[in-house]
């Protein structure tokens, strides 16, 4: 049965077999006090707050039976899915594969690479280890979305302005339909957040749609 979700810049028109759950990136490096991004400097309360919200988002994916698919940037160990040109940027202290607080720095298995406990994948669903920013480049994601007839995406994750844009914006050349629930994502930079939920809705929904948990959860109350 299709629902309809309040959302902007119009109604998103959904049904539950045929949408996946896309939790970007929630992992203890960006989110947990002790990690490489507070290490960097950055306020991690700002995506630890988003946590529950993300929980609640997940547990009625779960419960509606929709498609639930993590994902995790990282590398394998030996660094030979990271372009000099993405190793090289940033922190020249704290560089991918460098020793980091959690571990060697988004490298698959180290503990800092772990998904925080609170949002553990359950067995049926589908861990992405990408190299990239966003969660189709060099993934089998649309594979694995094909094969389950899946069209319509919603995501929720870290951070607004990088991962998830990059993914939904990949998505949405991709013909998915895309909602962004704006209480489940955030930014160390609060107002990027804001411009990119602002851009994504923008001259039509340029990249999809934006909504509030409770509006989703609205949208299936009947
Ligand atoms: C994510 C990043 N996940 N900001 N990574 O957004 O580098």
């Amino acid at each position: 049965m299709p629902r309809v979700a309040d959302a902007l810049p119009s109604p998103f028109t959904y049904e539950a077999s045929k949408t996946a759950l896309v939790v970007i990136d929630m992992q203890r490096d960006f989110i947990e006090p002790g990690g490489f991004g507070a290490a960097l400097g950055n306020d991690v309360s700002l995506l630890g707050g988003i946590v529950p919200d993300v929980a609640r988002l997940l547990r009625h994916a779960r419960e509606r039976g929709w498609f639930v698919v993590h994902t995790r940037e990282s590398h394998a160990a030996d660094l030979s899915d990271c372009p000099p040109a993405k190793r090289l940027r940033g922190q020249p202290s704290a560089r991918i594969g460098d020793a980091g607080p959690m571990g060697r720095i988004l490298v698959r298995g180290e503990p800092g690479n772990a998904i925080v406990a609170a949002l553990a994948p359950v067995a049926g669903e589908l861990v992405i280890d990408k190299p990239g920013k966003g969660a189709f480049h060099a993934t089998r994601l649309g594979e694995e979305l094909a094969t389950r007839g899946i069209t319509h995406l919603v995501f929720a994750g870290v951070t607004t302005e990088v991962c998830v844009q990059t993914s939904m914006r990949e998505a949405n050349d991709r013909g998915y339909d895309c909602l962004v629930i704006e209480d489940a994502t955030a930014s160390y930079i609060p107002a990027f957040k804001d411009a990119t939920l602002a851009m994504i809705r923008s001259q039509g929904g340029i990249v999809g749609w934006t909504a509030s948990l409770a509006q989703l959860l609205e949208s299936e109350s009947t």
